[in-house]
């Protein structure tokens, strides 16, 4: 095929825009819609390498220009149906990828023709990669828009041991009613078809009554049960071991005792931390030294997702604890095991949300 070298020049112009543009878009998601440095700094890339490769084109980067017609370009005005139709930022990375990964096929069978170079291949090969991975990330933020609506304020632990004999379904129930928002199942002594028996029943009971579900130290029964998450602790499976098997969406809490452990958890991807004990307490077995509400100050400005406190807590101290920087309490005794469980839990809800609202 023999082709005049302004057509040539001309196709290419078009093409190294057309990448260039399209990448930008992807960055703008990356960026701003999904706040993810490393993805957008990949697209940077991508475009100053592109960049790099226009102005070190044989003949020139005149040599583009001049060739650049586009008010003459016959397919300005066409539009595929599609771009006018499309929705949401999926739509847009889907269709923008299509663009970037066909223009760079096209710098590469153009440019053949003045220097035969693997370079624009290989881009199309990382761009496909990026495509994964960004589409990737886009899923898994449907799901973290829904566990970010999760509202960690007063998170009870369910543990037989402390009910004063009654049955836990039956605390459980009470304790919602009066106003918790997390249930966590902690039974460390119950065989594995014990403790699904267990976490079905609070599954049922707490989805009924829209309140989350947290399975302590248990991967397998948290899956198995539809929980909406794990508790762990620094002993238990490490944090992305736990998330490889549970996926994105899913909650994974961990719990912390100084700063380091805080800002890991948080890197590693924890959905929030458990910190404590703040105050001593004779219900964690083997028993740890409190920590003090001053952990919870030092966190503050560096651990940006939920902060849970928990040991010795009651609605006497809830409002220290709060306007420490707690983000919610999480509470055996002060709600399990108290003679009243509905009013236990309405008390210490309370006294959370007027603290807040003094914060
Ligand atoms: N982890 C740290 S303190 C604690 C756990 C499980 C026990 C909290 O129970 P209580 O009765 O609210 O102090
Ligand atoms: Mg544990």
């Amino acid at each position: 095929m023999s082709m005049e070298s302004g057509s040539i020049y001309r196709i290419i112009d078009a093409n190294f825009n057309r990448a260039r543009e399209g990448i930008r878009v992807l960055e703008e998601v990356a960026r701003f819609v999904l706040d993810d440095l490393h993805l957008s700094s990949r697209c940077k890339r991508l475009r100053h390498r592109l960049r790099v490769l226009q102005q070190n084109i044989p003949g020139g980067p005149e040599c583009l220009l001049a060739a650049r017609d586009a008010a003459g370009d016959v397919g300005q005005n066409c539009r595929a149906e599609e771009e006018d139709q499309r929705l949401g930022a999926l739509d847009l990375l889907t269709a923008n990828f299509k663009r970037v990964q066909e223009a760079l096929r096209v710098l590469e069978e153009y440019t053949k023709f003045l220097s035969p170079g693997p370079e624009f291949k290989k881009m199309r090969f990382e761009v496909y990669t990026l495509e994964k991975d960004l589409i990737t990330r886009l899923g898994a933020e449907k799901f973290l828009a829904a566990k970010r609506q999760i509202d960690y304020c007063l998170y009870v632990i369910a543990t037989e041991k402390f009910t004063l004999g009654r049955p836990l379904g039956e605390v459980v129930e009470a304790a919602i009613a009066g106003g918790a928002t997390v249930i966590q199942l902690r039974e460390k002594d119950y065989p594995v078809r014990r403790l699904i028996e267990a976490g079905l029943k609070l599954r049922r009971l707490t989805r009924e009554r829209g309140v989350a579900l947290i399975v302590n130290d248990r991967v397998d029964v948290a899956l198995a049960v539809e929980a909406d998450g794990v508790h762990l602790g620094q002993d238990d499976l490490p944090l992305p071991v736990a998330r490889r098997i549970l996926g994105p969406d899913k909650i994974i809490g961990l719990s912390t005792h100084s700063l380091e452990e805080a800002l890991l958890a948080q890197q590693q991807g924890a959905d929030y931390i458990g910190v404590g004990p703040i105050y001593a307490t004779r219900t964690k077995d083997p028993a740890t030294d409190p920590v003090g509400l001053n952990l919870l100050r030092q966190m503050e400005g560096r651990i940006t997702i939920p902060k849970v406190a928990i040991g010795g807590i009651t609605s006497e101290n809830a409002k220290d604890v709060i306007l420490a920087g707690a983000d919610g309490v999480a509470v055996i005794t002060a709600v399990v095991s108290a003679p009243d469980v509905k009013g236990a839990a309405e008390a210490l809800r309370a006294a959370i949300e007027k603290a807040k609202r003094a914060r």
